[in-house]
């Protein structure tokens, strides 16, 4: 549905301070540059080839231009993320950020330096009728597993939460609220109201009766807000994720948060520093165990809320540290301190807001830890570098620089240099011909065929690899799965031999999450170098194909592989599960039990119905994206020689009136110069 899409567009608010945006970019500046240098070959390149290979190039100069980082916050409930959102942004008011209202849906937030302030727009998705049955329903994860457990307290509290909800929902939106569901709302403009309609949930709205009668408080059954904003101090497109805090009763949102960060690349965990990392964390922790400590960020909030910074910091940075170790947590991870508060401050030049003793001991803590250069522009900058947003700005730009950076412009190379080796075999079937008119014509015939066999061929070899590794990895997840619940219900009734039933019993299901992690590395070992195998033999193909076809006499003429596909990190296996929460539900199931047999019986199946939905999407939907994207990468490439082998066959039957007789001798040379350039500035990005 489109929303009043005949409102004029309005500018986002803008705040004058250009330069403190950039401060802590500068680690992005030499892989921007290669961005850049890449792209001007693209252009060289295009203008030497005929039209089909100027628009191929030109595509990929528009896919490292318009090339989107992106960078999710999870974290505890009100620890800052939508504040530091909006400081990352510098658009201080551009979230609404309060102790009342509350985030409660993910937003994208993506920043384009390219695109004008005229095209910011907006887009809100509502949950569908499944996920919005799943959660009024059954009460989300918590009422599943609570009817599961038989724990009928904690169901019917659940109950009695949705139903009020339900409620507050038809309230705020009308009886047909409903019929909302699975739309979309699209507007091109932004501002706060707006957002504010459909991204926060809170209390001090619920008299506001003109406000919910007239516009629609969307907030209950929003489930992603995408918005597009411009920002031209940034060096490149980015985008930035907020989610609501992680401690949702009913759990439907966690598994928003869940897929808002195999999203991105990059996870930054927000904590406030008075809350630091502790035991009640561990949804979080669990969250975020599965990303590689290099893709994680921890950043601790509210640092001006410190009455001690200097001594305060290290020792929270320690416990952080610890709590990571002791629950199989990113260990690695870097902690960055940081203080929404200075940071906004800094922007609106209200630098009165921070009272003196605050400063001066931040700036204590802050020349220890090298935050502070030694010449400051000024109050603004000095509260600009207290907040940390510069140095989660420097952390940012190496992740991109060496992750998605490294491997975009790994990737762009590869096809460029592929449309090189096309105008390369091109020029040279073109100038032999020209030396020779006698050459009897070239067999071009052949292509179709040859085409589709190598097509053919490619795509069944891609298919056959991912079978077997499926079906691999299918049967090593149900062995580990069957053992776990082995291992659990023997070390059940070894509980029960030992202390009898009226001590309560605990297992640790971090062996089960671990045997999991394990199945799937060994899966994404084996995808990924079944996939390259592939791709390998297929560039291969290829190149015998340009030298039996055109006559090529040069040795080193070949094709580039595309790079095999990323495998992302398993996050789902954060999820929490009945074993993660030792909670009352708990104790009051193992009281009404009597007599191993039900205990042990009983427990695994309860378990095994909480754990089968992490193994069937493991094996399921998981899978299932890598091997798309796996034959995504696979038609491009079979798509992109297609298009230039046609291009250099059509050429040669035009032959020898063709583009022979086109050119004069000169500018013949002149382009192989021209290409012999692009191409050896293309090798100089091969990894
Ligand atoms: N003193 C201080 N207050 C902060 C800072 N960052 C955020 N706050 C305040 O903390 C409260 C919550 O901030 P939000 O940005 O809404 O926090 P959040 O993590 O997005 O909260 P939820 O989305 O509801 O989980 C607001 O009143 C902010 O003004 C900070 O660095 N220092
Ligand atoms: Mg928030």
């Amino acid at each position: 549905m489109n929303v009043d899409t005949k409102i004029t567009a309005e500018s986002s608010p803008s705040v004058g301070q250009p330069d403190l945006l950039s401060l802590g970019f500068e680690g992005l500046e030499p892989f921007i540059g290669r961005s850049k240098e890449l792209r001007q070959t693209l252009v060289r390149l295009g203008k030497i080839g005929d039209k089909a290979t100027n628009r191929a190039a030109r595509k990929l100069h528009h896919q490292l231009k318009h090339a989107e980082p992106s960078v999710t916050m999870i974290g505890q409930v009100k620890a800052g993320k939508t504040s530091l959102v909006n400081a990352m942004v510098g658009l201080p008011d551009l979230l609404p950020a309060d102790v009342n209202p509350w985030t409660s849906v993910v937003t994208s937030l993506h920043l384009n330096p390219h695109t004008p302030p005229e095209d910011n727009k907006a887009r809100f998705r509502f949950f569908d009728m499944e996920e919005w049955a799943r959660l009024l329903d059954r009460g989300g994860r918590i009422g599943e597993l609570a009817s599961r457990a038989g724990a009928e307290d904690e169901l019917e509290k659940v109950r009695e939460q949705v139903v009020e909800m339900r409620e507050k929902s038809r309230q705020r939106l009308g009886d047909k609220f409903e019929m909302l569901l699975g739309q979309q709302h699209d507007y091109n403009y932004i501002d706060g109201d707006l957002i504010e309609r459909y991204v926060c949930l809170g209390d001090d709205f619920e008299d506001d009766h003109e406000t919910s009668q007239s516009m629609g408080r969307f907030a209950d059954i929003t489930k992603s807000a995408e918005l597009y904003v411009n920002r031209n101090n940034l060096p490149m497109p980015l985008c930035i994720r907020d989610t609501p805090g992680v401690n949702d009763t009913f759990m439907i949102r966690e598994q928003i948060t869940i897929r808002a960060i195999r999203e991105s690349r990059i996870c930054i965990v927000v904590l406030a520093a008075h809350q630091a990392l502790s035991s009640v964390d561990l949804a979080l922790i669990r969250m975020i165990s599965n990303v590689k400590s290099r893709e994680v960020i921890i950043v601790v909030n509210r640092v001006d809320e410190l009455s001690d910074p200097k001594a305060q910091i290290p020792e929270i940075r320690d416990s952080i540290r610890q709590t990571l170790i002791d629950h199989d947590g990113p260990r690695d991870a870097e902690i960055i301190f940081t203080s929404a508060f200075c940071a906004n401050a800094a922007l609106t030049g209200r630098t009165d807001a921070i009272d003196e003793t605050t400063i001066a001991a931040l700036s204590e803590w802050a020349k220890e830890e090298g935050y502070l250069p030694d010449r400051l522009g000024g109050m603004e900058e000095l509260l600009w570098r207290l907040s940390g947003v510069p140095t989660i700005y420097a952390a940012l730009s190496g992740r991109i620089s060496e992750g998605m950076g490294q491997e975009l412009l790994d990737r762009v190379a590869k096809s460029a240099m592929n449309l090189a080796n096309g105008l390369n075999a091109q020029q040279q079937v073109v100038s032999r011909r020209e030396g020779d008119e006698n050459l009897p014509p070239l067999e071009l015939g052949q292509l179709e065929a040859e085409l589709a066999k190598i097509e053919k061929a490619a795509m069944s070899a891609m298919s056959n690899s991912f079978d077997t590794t499926i079906d691999d990895f299918d049967k090593r997840l149900e062995r580990s799965h069957r053992s776990f619940l082995e291992r659990a219900t023997g070390s059940l009734l070894q509980h029960l031999d030992t202390n009898g039933e009226d001590e309560i019993w605990e297992y640790d299901p971090t062996g089960l999450r671990i045997l999991m992690r394990t199945a799937y590395q060994v899966f994404g070992r084996n995808a990924q170098s079944g996939a390259k195998k592939v791709l390998t033999k297929t560039a291969e193909d290829y190149a015998a194909l340009y030298h039996r076809l055109f006559e090529l006499d040069d040795e080193g003429f070949g094709i580039e592989a595309p790079t095999a596909p990323r495998i992302p990190s398993p996050v789902l296996l954060g999820q929490t599960i009945a074993l993660d929460m030792k909670g009352t539900w708990w104790s009051r199931w193992w009281h009404k039990r009597r007599g191993y047999r039900n205990f042990a019986t009983e427990f695994a199946e309860i378990i095994k119905a909480e754990t089968d939905p992490i193994v069937d999407a493991l094996r399921g939907p998981h899978a299932q994206s890598i091997r798309e994207s796996a034959m995504d990468a696979l038609e491009a490439f079979l798509s992109e020689q297609r298009g230039i082998l046609a291009r250099i066959a059509e050429q040669a039957a035009r032959e020898p009136d063709g583009v022979g007789s086109m050119l004069d001798e000169n500018s013949a040379a002149m382009k192989r110069a021209q290409l012999k350039q692009a191409m050896d500035s293309l090798t100089s990005f091969a990894a």
